[in-house]
């Protein structure tokens, strides 16, 4: 069904029909998906559906100018352009819609994302890269508006580096930075700051990136006169428009509805991006939503009877129909005839689909009437269980939900009885659900090879006479033999290009590794974030470079939503091993001391986070990072680039493992939990401690997702038999993430003799000046207070009252 790419200017009539035809097949069997997609909902056998309905003609004149390698990042409205290029089968369409989870019938997500949002495989069920400059496409969508481009530039920026780059093996991801990565998005997401901020980005980049605008004037119920100012976003965007003297954009506007329009302006627009990588923007107005916005509602709530009419006229697919007709190129006979064949398709198509998703689950079930029925036979209480087997098999589409809940009740009514039959029940549940539930919860993580646990320690080691350097040094000449080893390796980020960091990790780097690959950005952390993200889909490893911890709020919407739910949302068939580094805990004042793990990991759900106590510690997970298929965060300790470390001689190629603590110092009294910055605290505090009997041993967690694999910090209780988390994030913040681990997954109430504590931060952010600071954060005194505390409720003759 795919959209014919061939765009050869001499054809003969019949080539030129068959064309045409072939186009207006397309637009209509994804008008009749949508048309029936939203029946499948309404009728209860899907829950939700978002279409592409209204959109379908401008779709097909961009798949005609999209080759192999480039890349799509766009929204819910795209089905007609997968469709076109070739991704998207009929039954595929209703796959997503049923949620079907077997990947081979619904390729974008494995039914994990609601219909609509589309995605390619990059990876292979290995994890492993497939050719990307062989097949079209498609970045997996997610749903929040707009969170669509700042992966987009990142995208198309790899062109670039492929192109000006030197020595990368581009043999899977690009030909010569020849691909253009696509953009797509609805008339009022463009309202967001997201849109804005990478439209600045990549017309300062230059950039192949080209941007669609699917206007249809309404976001959902929301007229553009609240959305746009003046109601035109190609009008208020001239200014981008590029000219003899400066670099900007070239701007299009295009009649949705004008198929001879649409096919020209696709094909200049892409000529000028792939060959002189200029970002594009295509406003394509006057389309239509000819069945509201989604299944949740109906359009007539907030269209006037003018529009509906108009709408009604100038859908796109009725225009193209009318020109087909006007320009004798079908009859309307030709064209019915066509029509009612792709209505006929469309049905079987969406009838093959819905078997393939519910037979399996009618078998499951079949076993499970099997089982419950041998029960009741069985038991006692045969007649309850009897209920839960009739209520389960009169139900006309069951799902799994179904089967558990009727086979996991049923187990109740025989707790206390013992028989083959039960035991066959519970043994089939339990498979049941070990079988079942990685189809919801598999790949949080990379599940290949080449996942961050897969990596194993190494050790830095040190000559005799190894300098003392300061943390920031060891950290440069890390970087340095990390460019110099991964051509592919390269850092952007807010003052992170000509003077190398605002502490100087990067020193001298732009100048040996040129501006693309160590290069400043502007002040914008979403996009920094999304640039990242992109290029790691396109098999580049990038850093990105947020310049302090506390501005990464900014990109936390984009690390949560797209970053951290790449692996996840694509059943492993997309990845982005983007390493984000920044830099926090306690400097000076409000926004300069931020430590806001709490907030950090309860987010970011996907990504690794890490915590290294010194820079040592830091370039080693860099290295081990750099040798994985995964996305992380490693936040340095903002104080910590001028305090001496020794340099290793094995720069570049130690390893500090993930998911592994350290025990900085042993004891017997309490073991004390906490990271980074704090952790120089901690030791002066146990020293103290040392001083009035208190031995106690400090554990350093290093990374917080994933946390202490091993369980090394419940042993240390096991002898301690006391614990206290220290942390300078808030109260319930990190810590209770911390004692949470401890307490739940390491079960060590079991080994306490003493509460376990937690000593965090105010709840405020830090004030300003030595004393904000000590006033703010766990300082030694409170830390050695807060211990010696836990010894006096143990012994007050030992320990008497301090204050
Ligand atoms: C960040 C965010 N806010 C709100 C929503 C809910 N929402 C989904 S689509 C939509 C309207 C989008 O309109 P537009 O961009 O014009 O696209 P259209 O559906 O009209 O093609 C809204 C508000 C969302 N998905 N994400
Ligand atoms: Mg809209």
């Amino acid at each position: 069904m795919k959209t014919n790419p061939d765009t050869k200017t001499e054809i003969t009539f019949e080539d030129f029909k068959a064309e045409v035809l072939n186009d207006y097949k397309l637009a209509v069997t994804s008008r009749e998906c949508s048309l029936l997609g939203r029946r499948e909902v309404l009728t209860g056998k899907a829950k939700f559906g978002i279409f592409g309905d209204g959109k379908e003609i401008p779709q097909i004149a961009w798949a005609k100018a999209f080759e192999n390698g480039d890349f799509r990042s766009g929204y819910y409205r795209d089905q007609t352009f997968m469709m076109a290029i070739g991704e998207l089968t009929i039954e595929q369409f209703f796959a997503g819609l049923y949620a079907n989870t077997d990947i081979k019938d619904e390729p974008m997500s494995a039914g994990r994302q609601m219909g609509g949002h589309f995605a390619t495989h990059s990876l292979d069920a290995d994890g492993n890269w497939k050719n990307l400059t062989e097949q079209k496409n498609s970045s997996a969508d997610i749903s929040p508006t707009a969170g669509q481009m700042p992966r987009l530039l990142g995208l198309a920026q790899a062109s670039k580096i492929y192109r000006k780059v030197k020595g990368i093996d581009s043999t899977n991801f690009s030909k010569s930075g020849n691909e253009i990565a696509w953009g797509t998005i609805g008339n009022a997401s463009t309202s967001e700051g997201l849109f804005f901020e990478t439209i600045n980005a990549a017309g300062v980049l230059q950039v192949p990136m080209i941007v669609s605008i699917w206007d249809d004037n309404y976001g959902i119920s929301v007229h553009a006169r609240h959305q746009t100012t003046k109601e035109n976003i190609s009008e208020i965007l001239k200014g981008f428009q590029r000219n003899e003297d400066d670099k900007g954009y070239e701007i299009f506007r295009v009649d949705g509805w004008n198929y001879p329009e649409l096919m020209d302006t696709y094909q200049r627009a892409a000529k000028i991006s792939r060959k002189e990588h200029v970002p594009v923007m295509i406003h394509v107005q006057e389309l239509t939503q000819p069945q509201g916005h989604s299944t949740s509602g109906s359009h007539e709530r907030y269209k006037d009877q003018e529009r509906l009419a108009w709408e009604a006229e100038y859908d796109c697919n009725a225009q193209m129909r009318k020109w087909i007709i006007e320009n004798n190129i079908a009859t309307t006979e030709e064209l019915i005839v066509l029509e009612r064949s792709i209505k006929k398709d469309v049905r079987a198509a969406k009838k093959a689909a819905w078997t393939a998703f519910h037979n399996p689950i009618l078998s499951e079930r079949k076993e499970a009437l099997n089982l419950l029925g041998k029960l009741a036979a069985s038991s006692p209480n045969g007649v309850f269980i009897k209920k839960f087997k009739n209520d389960l098999e009169a139900l006309d589409e069951p799902v799994r939900r179904d089967i558990l809940s009727a086979t996991r009740r049923a187990l109740r009514y025989v707790v206390s009885e013992s028989s083959s039959e039960k035991l066959a029940l519970q043994n089939w549940i339990n498979n049941y659900i070990s079988n079942n539930q990685p189809k919801y919860s598999s790949h949080l993580h990379s599940e290949s090879e080449h996942n961050a646990l897969n990596q194993s320690e190494i050790i830095p080691t040190y000559d005799d006479d190894a300098k003392e350097v300061d943390g920031r040094v060891v950290l440069r000449e890390n970087f340095d033999a990390i460019f110099n080893r991964y051509p592919e390796a390269l850092i952007f980020g807010e003052d992170a290009g000509y003077i190398g960091d605002v502490n100087q990790g990067l020193e001298g780097l732009q100048e040996k590794y040129g501006a693309l690959r160590v290069s400043d950005t502007g002040i914008r952390e979403a996009t920094i974030i999304g640039q990242g993200i992109g290029m790691a889909m396109r098999g580049l490893r990038p850093i990105a470079e947020i310049q302090y911890l506390d501005y990464i709020m900014y990109a936390l919407q984009i690390m949560s939503d797209d970053l951290a739910t790449v692996q996840y949302r694509t059943k492993g068939r997309q990845k982005a091993p983007l390493i984000v580094r920044t830099r926090g805990h306690r400097l000076e004042g409000i926004w300069h001391s931020g430590s806001q793990m709490g907030g950090v990991l309860n987010l970011v759900r996907g990504i690794h986070v890490l915590v290294p106590r010194n820079m040592t510690k830091a370039a080693g997970f860099y290295n081990t990072l750099l040798d994985s298929d995964e996305p992380a965060l490693v936040v340095e300790c903002l104080n910590g680039y001028r305090l001496k470390e020794k340099l290793p001689n094995n720069i570049g190629k130690f390893k500090t493992p993930i998911g592994v603590v350290e025990t900085i110092r042993e004891g017997d009294d309490i073991t004390l939990v906490s990271y980074g910055s704090t952790l120089r605290l901690v030791e002066q505090a146990a020293k103290e401690l040392q001083v009035v009997g208190i031995d106690a041993e400090i554990i350093d967690v290093q990374s917080l997702l994933p946390f202490d694999l091993n369980h090394d910090i419940v042993k240390s209780i096991a002898k301690t038999n006391r614990v206290m988390v220290i942390d300078e994030d808030v109260k319930g913040g990190a810590s209770a993430y911390i004692l949470d681990q401890i307490l739940n997954v390491q079960n060590a109430f079991q080994y306490l003799d003493s509460q376990p504590k937690t000593l965090a931060a105010q709840p405020h952010r830090p004030a300003y000046g030595t004393d904000g600071d000590y006033f703010s954060k766990p300082s030694v005194e409170d830390i050695f207070e807060a211990i010696y505390g836990v010894m006096h409720e143990l012994s007050p003759d030992d320990f008497p009252k301090l204050r």
